[in-house]
């Protein structure tokens, strides 16, 4: 992981003053790619500790094509609550009454979650996000393009077309009203004369300290479940961004990050037995020898 501190470094020294969306500025650079052997260990930052249940359940959820939150919600994942909330208290007129992130608001989301869990009905109608990652994976005006590229990969590995998008220009706006476009973009995959996977992703924003860590790991993961159902070996993770960026108030945090040193990378282990990429559950990965660092706490800039 020690290119993922030198991109840090990079934008840090390079990166140009930026107004953005959030308001709270950035030093930015466009342009920029990682890579990862992923033979050689699991990319999770040791620097910091990344907690990566949540992700592992994250990804979960788009390869069911999933885009309600319940199933996340059931599973003690919060990180896209926030969305459908504000949904919820626009209906009720409350979006501008109460004060972001303030207590009578944390008050009101606990509500939320609470009838997200207990009332299905309540769930479908509040938990839905519209067509965001899980549906344009499974369902891209009809196409299935998680099970097309997979029998692909195995039919004709030499392709060079090997493409899933998450960028619907028809359906942008709506997935915006949910949070946001997607941020990762598209990837595609590769395989080598020596039966290697490989998958590289464009992101065309990255929030370089708090967002990119989960991003390289979720899409490690996903090779390396795909690389198991083809039955092919593992190469690399190529993370190609558009607009990398540090948000002004992460700076001390990344101060912190790049005084620290990489420790060996830990190991993840899939479940052998899973043979389709639909079957994975929660409990066929498991990480180990990981011995990170504290974590570092962050605001999400929103
Ligand atoms: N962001 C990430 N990774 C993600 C994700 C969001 O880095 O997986 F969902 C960051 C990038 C950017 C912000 O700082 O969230 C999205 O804002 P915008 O849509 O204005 O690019």
């Amino acid at each position: 992981m020690q290119a993922y501190l030198d991109l840090l470094q990079d934008v840090y020294d390079h990166g140009v003053g930026k107004d953005d969306r959030t308001g709270t500025g950035t030093r930015s650079v466009f342009g920029r790619q990682l890579r990862c052997d992923l033979a050689e260990g699991f990319p999770l930052l040791t620097t910091k500790k990344v907690f990566l249940r949540g992700i592992i359940h994250e990804l979960l959820w788009f390869v069911r094509g999933d885009t309600n939150i319940k199933y996340l919600v059931d599973n003690n994942v919060g990180i896209w609550n926030e969305w459908p909330f504000q949904n919820y208290l626009k209906s009720k007129g409350l979006d501008n009454k109460l004060e972001k992130h303030g207590c009578d608001w944390q008050y009101q989301l606990e509500e939320f979650i609470g009838k997200i869990q207990r009332d299905d009905t309540f769930a479908q109608q509040w938990g839905e996000l519209g067509p965001v990652y899980g549906k344009q994976w499974r369902n891209f005006s009809g196409v299935d393009q998680l099970d097309w590229v997979i029998n692909e990969i195995k039919t004709n590995p030499n392709s060079r077309r090997l493409i899933v998008s998450a960028w619907n220009p028809g359906e942008i706006e709506e997935m915006a009203k949910a949070g946001l476009p997607p941020c990762h973009t598209l990837f595609q995959f590769y395989v080598s004369h020596d039966n290697k996977l490989s998958c590289q992703l464009y992101q065309r924003s990255a929030d370089l300290f708090l967002g990119v860590p989960f991003n390289i790991a979720s899409y490690a993961l996903l090779t390396m479940m795909v690389a198991q159902v083809c039955k092919l070996q593992l190469g690399e993770f190529v993370h190609t961004f558009g607009d990398v960026h540090i948000y002004s108030n992460h700076e001390e945090q990344v101060r912190t990050q790049l005084s620290r040193t990489p420790k060996p990378l830990p190991k993840m282990t899939l479940n052998p037995s899973v043979t389709d990429l639909f079957e994975f559950r929660f409990e066929d990965f498991e990480l180990t020898e990981y011995h990170p660092d504290a974590a570092i706490r962050a605001p999400v800039a929103v």
